[in-house]
């Protein structure tokens, strides 16, 4: 056999064994997720993939297009409304303007811990919320952690709720947000997550707010250098699948889905414990002035005339009141 058979021979050979790796899985879910490899949520989905794959015995498994790769947030929300893409981990923010139920949990100062978010969307009020998605052709899987969101800045520290007068911040695509903002005084602009750093770099934007994990890995630390922790949000973040997706599987992979995604969600905080004070420790290492010690009483007086907004029907009341008799 002459060199040049060999080598195609192999070539063939080598082919042939990626295909049968490739398609042990018979079916491969596409998941977006707005975060690079490695965040906390991709890599939970990653994990959860993984589970799926194991309990249905190869038949299905997930791959994560992490950085936006499937568009930014707005977009895959209405993608996978679609059925375009499979799956979408996202920020429930964004989902305000679309399903009413996500609003209450995206309250300002609504949840008073980390802790009382997670014992609120652990129980039967996130299984509501979960279950509000179906009407608008999703299916809400799990909650994931996305810690506590505050304002950070290229101009000058915020000390109080006065220095925040004139500036002007990103907020995620809700309505809701724009009005927190303004109640707070200062100007608020929705703008997709991936446009934020050169939006503050040219001075579109003073600043934007987030947690110490995102503020961290888009590098918006770099170009805004006051960050104050006011934790005015602490807005978890849900894995949805599309209804288009889900119908499509049996009950058995259903099942299965379901099962791995709650599965993921301790392997999820676990991941973003580890993150949040990664990036606190490399952001404070960086020379970013971090104000801590805030007074929110003002912050939180100021939220009244956003809750007398949004939380309008007696079943958002309700959930409100819950919430707040939540221990
Ligand atoms: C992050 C969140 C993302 C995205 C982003 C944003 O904390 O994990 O899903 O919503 O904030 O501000 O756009």
């Amino acid at each position: 056999m002459n060199n040049i058979l060999k080598t195609a021979i192999f070539a063939l050979l080598a082919g042939a064994a990626m295909t049968v790796t490739a398609s042990a899985c018979e079916r491969t879910l596409r998941s977006s997720d707005t975060h690079p490899d490695g965040y906390p949520t991709v890599e939970a989905v990653k994990a959860m993939g993984k589970m799926l794959e194991e309990k249905t015995g190869g038949k299905l498994c997930i791959e994560v297009f992490f950085g936006a790769q499937l568009g930014e947030e707005k977009d895959s929300i209405e993608q996978t409304q679609f059925g375009v893409i499979d799956m979408d981990r996202v920020s429930l923010g964004p989902f305000n303007n679309i399903v009413p139920e996500t609003q209450i949990p995206s309250l300002p100062y609504i949840f008073r811990s980390v802790e009382h978010m997670h014992h609120v969307m652990d129980g039967p009020i996130g299984q509501e919320i979960l279950d509000a998605f179906q009407p608008h052709d999703l299916v809400g899987l799990a909650f994931y952690d996305g810690g506590s969101r505050s304002f950070y800045n290229s101009q000058r520290p915020i000390t109080s709720m006065d220095d925040l007068k004139g500036m002007k911040f990103r907020v995620m695509q809700s309505d809701m947000f724009v009005d927190m903002v303004s109640a707070l005084g200062a100007n608020a602009t929705p703008m997709p997550y991936g446009e934020v750093y050169s939006a503050i770099q040219t001075g579109v934007i003073d600043g934007a707010e987030n947690n110490w994990p995102s503020y961290d890995t888009s590098g918006h630390y770099e170009v805004a250098k006051y960050y104050t922790l006011d934790q005015h949000l602490i807005v978890p973040e849900v894995l949805v699948m599309s209804k288009k997706t889900w119908d499509s599987l049996t009950p058995e992979e259903q099942q299965a889905v379901r099962d791995s995604a709650r599965a993921s969600v301790p392997v999820m905080r676990d991941l973003w414990d580890k993150q949040e004070a990664e990036s606190e420790a490399k952001i404070e290492a960086s020379g970013v002035k971090v104000v801590k010690d805030i007074d929110k009483t003002p912050f939180i007086e100021a939220m009244k005339p956003v809750y007398d907004k949004y939380v309008t029907s007696d079943k958002l009341k309700d959930m409100v009141k819950r919430i707040q008799a939540t221990e």
